[in-house]
């Protein structure tokens, strides 16, 4: 079929709006019509050409929801007209990674997924008679794509796909750290690095679990006052002082050093930062930011010997079909709040504008809409 995608054809160049061919699902895949997703800072990295699985031309974008249109040979867990979620993570309940219940990192597609292929190694766009590789297996700047029935969080049919899209990663991303990944518990000092569409959900979900002192750290003062009305107690710019002097004044706001960190940039030095303003003896620091291929984290040991840890975080420690579901039930019940982070909404044509907004630190979160 024919299908309207943004294709990256190259790495640093804008999107073009395209008429791509797409195949049809087969054997335990299934066809979704892509109605709303969000343009979050992985698809920008990609495009900037740092990452090592960047394969071009291909279809970006991994935050999307839409509506079941057909199923392949074989597919028993979602029916056509289901409602669903992308995932990037996919959940498939059966390799070693799913049933150690260790992690949600699930190993079954990985190695074709990152190649920018489907299971069988093939990819079902092309444009211009030309391949176009699928991105982190979703692939949802297309109004259709195609995801095995594993990759699919089927979600509630109330709920709207210009909001829960950004639980397809960002919401998803910056809450579970909080309750997956670091499991904060009420009353702990947190300290958050990067106060954009993930660092200002690590903030949400660190209110929602009673963390005490919220401290959000950002260079861009504008992210005050939305990071205040999500919860954070104290703004701390970086720019108002010398570099060494960061990491004492963390410590001195958290009264010892922060119970929990989280870095929300992809910034190697900031990762470091985020170690070091943890408190002696079990400070974690969590490590939810992308950097470039190739670049490396430092720290003295010292600061691991003398008990501050240092973790990672992809998709916020969430099993996608088993997590989602309720997190759409949390922004359904109003238990968390995407909207006001939602700040620009704009059809395909435009999504280029999504990226500049973000470079310039002018959107939280850009939403297309199909
Ligand atoms: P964003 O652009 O919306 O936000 C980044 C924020 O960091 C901005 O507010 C910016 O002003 C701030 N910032 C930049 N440099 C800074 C510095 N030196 N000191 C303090 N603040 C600084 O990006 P996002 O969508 O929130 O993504 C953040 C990071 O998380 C990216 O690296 C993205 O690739 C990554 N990410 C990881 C996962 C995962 O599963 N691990 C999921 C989604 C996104
Ligand atoms: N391809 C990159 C790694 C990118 C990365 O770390 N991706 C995160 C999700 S970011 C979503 O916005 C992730 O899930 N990682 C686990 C995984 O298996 O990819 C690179 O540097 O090679
Ligand atoms: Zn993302």
């Amino acid at each position: 079929m024919d299908v309207r995608a943004a294709v990256a054809f190259e790495a640093k160049k804008p999107l073009s709006i395209e008429t791509v061919k797409l195949e049809g699902p087969k054997a335990g895949e299934v066809l979704i019509e892509i109605k709303a997703t969000g343009v979050c800072h992985t698809d920008a990295y990609t495009l900037s050409g740092l990452d090592s699985e960047g394969k071009f031309p291909c279809i970006l974008g991994h935050e999307g929801a839409g509506v079941v249109v057909d199923i392949g040979p074989g597919v028993t867990s979602v029916k056509k007209g289901d409602h669903v979620i992308p995932l990037y993570t996919p959940e498939c309940r059966q390799c070693d990674y799913c049933l150690s219940r260790k992690t949600n990192l699930c190993q079954s597609i990985r190695i074709t997924q990152g190649a920018g292929q489907m299971p069988d190694g093939t990819s079902r766009f092309k444009c211009r008679g030309e391949t176009v590789w699928h991105y982190m297996g979703t692939s949802t700047f297309a109004n259709f794509t195609v995801l095995p029935e594993i990759a699919v969080a089927k979600i509630r049919p109330d709920a709207p796909f210009e909001k829960v899209c950004y639980i397809g990663c960002g919401v998803t991303t910056g809450i579970g750290a909080v309750v997956y990944t670091a499991r904060v518990q009420a009353g702990a000092n947190v300290v958050v690095f990067g106060l954009g569409g993930i660092g200002l959900n690590v903030i949400q979900g660190a209110r929602m679990v009673g963390a005490d002192r919220i401290i959000g750290v950002d260079i861009n003062p504008s992210r005050k006052a939305m990071a205040e009305k999500f919860g954070m107690t104290h703004f701390v710019n970086p720019k108002d002082m010398k570099d060494e002097e960061l990491v004492p004044h963390l410590v001195e706001l958290t009264k010892g050093g922060a119970d929990f960190s989280f870095e929300c940039i992809g910034n190697t030095k900031t990762m470091r930062q985020a170690l070091e303003c943890c408190h002696k003896g079990w400070g974690e620091s969590i490590i939810i930011g992308v950097a470039p291929s190739g670049a490396e984290i430092s720290t003295r040991p010292f600061q691991l010997v003398t008990g501050r840890v240092w973790k990672g975080s992809a998709f916020g420690g969430a099993r996608g079909r088993s997590d989602v579901p309720q997190i759409v039930d949390w922004y359904m019940e109003g238990k968390i709040n995407i909207d006001d982070l939602i700040t620009h909404v704009m059809p395909l044509e435009k999504i280029n504008d999504a990226f500049d907004l973000m470079h310039k630190g002018e959107s939280i979160r850009s939403v297309v809409t199909f």
